[in-house]
Parts: C-alpha cells; structure tokens; sequence
C-alpha cells in the first residue's frame, strides 16, 4: 500500500537551505513536507559550516530562530589575515558599512531549524530518500520516496532540491539544459573540533609557507581548527601529534600567538572545490544550496549562500501562492546565479590568496606575499574583502 501525500511544494534535503524554506514557506501559510535521507541524529551532529553574514543571522532571526542564537552567538568585529610572522586584524564593521559576522556553527542553526518544525508546520520525513521526480513539465510533480515503511510519494506543485551536492535534484535537469562549471583545488582542509577554549578572539586566516591554517571556535570552550593537507590526504596519516606539531608552527607566530591544545572531538579532510550548476531552474524544480554550487570554505560562504538563494526561492513562491504572479518564478535562476558567481570569485580568490599550491614558482610565492601586503595596507583593498566576507548586500 503505497502512501499518498499531497503539498504545495516538497523540499529534498534538511540542511540549513531545505529547513529555512520549510520555516519561510510556513510563515507565508504555503504548505511544505520536507524528506530527509538521513536520521535525525545523523542530520545533527555533522560539523560544517561555522560563520554567519549579517545578512544571514538576520534571515535566521526573522524566521523565529533568534533567541538561542543571539544568546550564544560570537559576534566578531574583525578577523585575522597572519602571513610574514605578522598578525593584522581587518576591522570589519568600520570597512563594511557596520556589518559584523558571527561564528554560529551549522550544526546550531539546523538544531534551532528543526526543533521549529518540531512544533508545528511542514514536517520532516527523516530517512526518507527522494529516489525519483515525474512531471516537472507538466502540471503536477510526483516525488516518489523510499521510507522506513516503503514506498511512498508526495504529489505537489513544486520541488526544492535543496539536497545539497550529491543529492537527486541537479540530476533531474535534463543533460541538455544542464551547464556545470567546476574547479578542483590540488589541496583539502584538514579540520579539527577541539575541547579547548579559542586560541584568538577572532578567526584566523593564516598563510603560511607549509600551508594555510585557519583558528576558529564554536563556543568559549570549543575551537575549530583547520590545516591545508594534499587533496588525497589520508586522515589516518595524522597522528594527533603531527596535527598540533603543523597548528603550532602555521599559527603560533613562534608562541607569539598559542594554540590551546586539548582533546580531538571530531576530526575530518574536506576536499576543496568550486561549482555551480546552471540553470537553478527547471520546469517546477527549483535548486537551492549545495544542489546547485559549491565554495571552497575559505571565505566562510557555502552556508550563507544557501540561505540567500531560500530567500529568494521563497519570496518567488510566496508572490506565486498569493497572486498567481510567477515572475519571481521565472527569474529565481538568473537572479541568483548573479550573487553566486559573485561568492565564487571571492571564494577562489580568497582560496588562491591563502593557500600555498604544490609546486608554487617562487614568483607566484612573491606575488602572493605582495597580495597580502597590499590587503592588509590599503584601505580600498580592505574595503572591499570585508564587503565580501561579510555579505554582499541582498537585493
Ligand atoms: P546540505 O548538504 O547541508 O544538506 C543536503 C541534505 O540533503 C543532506 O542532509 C542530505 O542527507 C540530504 N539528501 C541528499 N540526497 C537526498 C535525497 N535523495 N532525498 C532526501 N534527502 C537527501 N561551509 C562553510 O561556509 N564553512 C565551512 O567550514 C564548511 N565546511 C564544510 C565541510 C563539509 C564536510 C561539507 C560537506 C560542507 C562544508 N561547508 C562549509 C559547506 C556547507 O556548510 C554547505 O554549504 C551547507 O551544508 C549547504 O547546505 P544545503 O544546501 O542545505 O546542503
Ligand atoms: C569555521 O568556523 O568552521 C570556519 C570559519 C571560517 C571559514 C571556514 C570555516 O572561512
């Protein structure tokens, strides 16, 4: 017996860009059934993303998620560019308008995201694997499920694949119609969860003639670290040891600047990437998040992408819903896909600035150096990274 749902609009994915639709659509009173493959733990104990826009924190607080967050959220007036033994800080709000950024890890807001859903409004279908997608051309859509119980299927109006990369949605756009634009970093981040307080008030980019490292938190008793390692690293060739050695020695500016040590909580190689799939839109599909691009996680952009293309989704849906109108409909794909190529650049840019490619000239060295001598000199250079870094305004 196969179960039957009926919805407005079927969202694929619970992470940040499928849970803030559901709460967007629910405010707006259009119905949602959000499907998640994963379990419900699963879903809230992946560490990602740690650092919010102004933008973002401001979305998430008008969705409803704002008092756990603004209690104990980090917000960060600046953050530091290291490299030559020298530490600057990059003052963000006097070179961006008086926006600030704020470490508030993924893993936070997908908690607050789901616990709204536990209350009321479009549910969440945990260990629910969208598997396939009929009439995205025609005048209804059939999601088809598998679920603990069988198989099931949602009928609705519209799809969010908000399944991130190597989710179903980006594989329903025809082959003809799908352009992908990608680029792979012959380097990945090793990252850290450490039971230790922050090393620096702040986060730290850290250029460095080994690698780049980067400190981070999560809260005053939790850092998040990371390391440049070759992109087919093994984590099992890290013994604890060898990463502190390479932290010390990337970021301790010869103890000028310690690196609280403590227990390892959780320790991953994220490889790094660039991507965007176009169109965004095909027929009654509608991608969002990392179904449809990929940052490299230097400048701190995937999550906060993810949310200003569900803003936009949402709007559109919300001007279809009421009035018929589907001219937000029509433009979501170009309309986001200017912010995202945007994000790209920096994110690149940001990627190539910082990390030290195997087999650099000497020249490329120099010219590096001189790119952070300039940034960290001139007040244009400054002012345009912190506009960047801390969220290009939405339009
Ligand atoms: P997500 O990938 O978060 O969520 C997609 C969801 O869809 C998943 O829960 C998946 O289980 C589900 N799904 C997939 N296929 C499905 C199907 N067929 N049916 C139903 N559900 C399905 N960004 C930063 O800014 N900073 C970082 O430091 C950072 N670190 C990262 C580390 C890792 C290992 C990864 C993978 C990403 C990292 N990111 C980082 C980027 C990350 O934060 C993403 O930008 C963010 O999760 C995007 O959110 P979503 O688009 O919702 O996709
Ligand atoms: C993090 O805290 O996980 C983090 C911070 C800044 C980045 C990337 C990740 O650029």
């Amino acid at each position: 017996m196969t179960n039957v749902m009926k919805t407005d609009v079927a969202i694929l994915g619970a992470g940040p860009a499928g849970l803030l639709l559901a709460q967007l659509l629910h405010q707006a009173g259009i119905g949602a059934i959000v499907v998640e493959a994963q379990s419900r733990d699963h879903v809230l104990g992946r560490v990602r993303a740690g650092v919010l826009e102004q933008g973002t924190v401001d979305t998430l607080r008008d969705a409803g998620i704002g008092p756990r967050m603004d209690a104990e959220r980090m917000e960060h007036h600046g953050i530091y560019i290291q490299f030559a033994d020298q530490r600057h800080l990059l003052d963000i709000p006097s070179l961006a308008a008086g926006r600030t950024v704020s470490v508030y890890g993924q893993q936070e807001v997908v908690r607050d995201l789901i616990a709204l859903r536990d209350t009321g409004g479009p549910p969440v279908l945990f260990e629910t694997r969208a598997v396939a997608v009929e009439g995205l051309t025609g005048a209804d859509c059939v999601v088809h499920l598998d679920t603990p119980e069988g198989v099931a299927r949602i009928e609705c109006a519209f799809v969010a694949g908000c399944d991130g990369f190597h989710g179903l949605a980006r594989q329903l756009v025809p082959g003809d119609r799908l352009r992908c634009f990608e680029r792979n970093y012959p380097y990945a981040w090793l990252g850290v969860l450490v039971e230790a307080p922050p090393s620096s008030d702040a986060v730290v980019y850290a250029h460095h003639p080994d690698g780049f490292a980067l400190s981070s938190m999560r809260s005053p008793e939790v850092s998040r670290l990371y390391l440049q390692c070759p992109a087919d690293d093994d984590i099992a060739a890290w013994s604890d040891a060898k990463i502190w050695e390479g932290l010390h020695r990337r970021l301790g500016g010869d103890g000028r600047w310690p690196v609280n040590e403590g227990p390892i909580l959780q320790r991953g190689i994220t490889p790094l990437r660039s991507f965007v799939a176009e169109p965004m839109r095909h027929g009654r599909l509608f991608l969002a998040g990392d179904a449809a691009h990929i940052v490299p996680p230097t400048g701190a952009k995937g999550m906060n992408l993810a949310v200003a293309d569900v803003r936009l989704l949402a709007r559109a849906l919300e001007r279809f819903f009421a009035a018929g109108n589907e001219a937000g409909l029509d433009d979501y794909s170009d309309h986001c896909l200017r912010r995202v190529w945007k994000v790209e650049r920096f994110s690149a840019r940001t990627t190539e600035l910082l990390h030290v490619p195997p087999g650099q000239s000497d020249f490329d060295a120099r010219l590096q150096l001189a790119d952070l001598d300039y940034l960290t000199s001139s007040p244009a250079a400054a002012a345009s990274f912190a506009e960047n870094y801390s969220g290009l305004p939405f339009d």
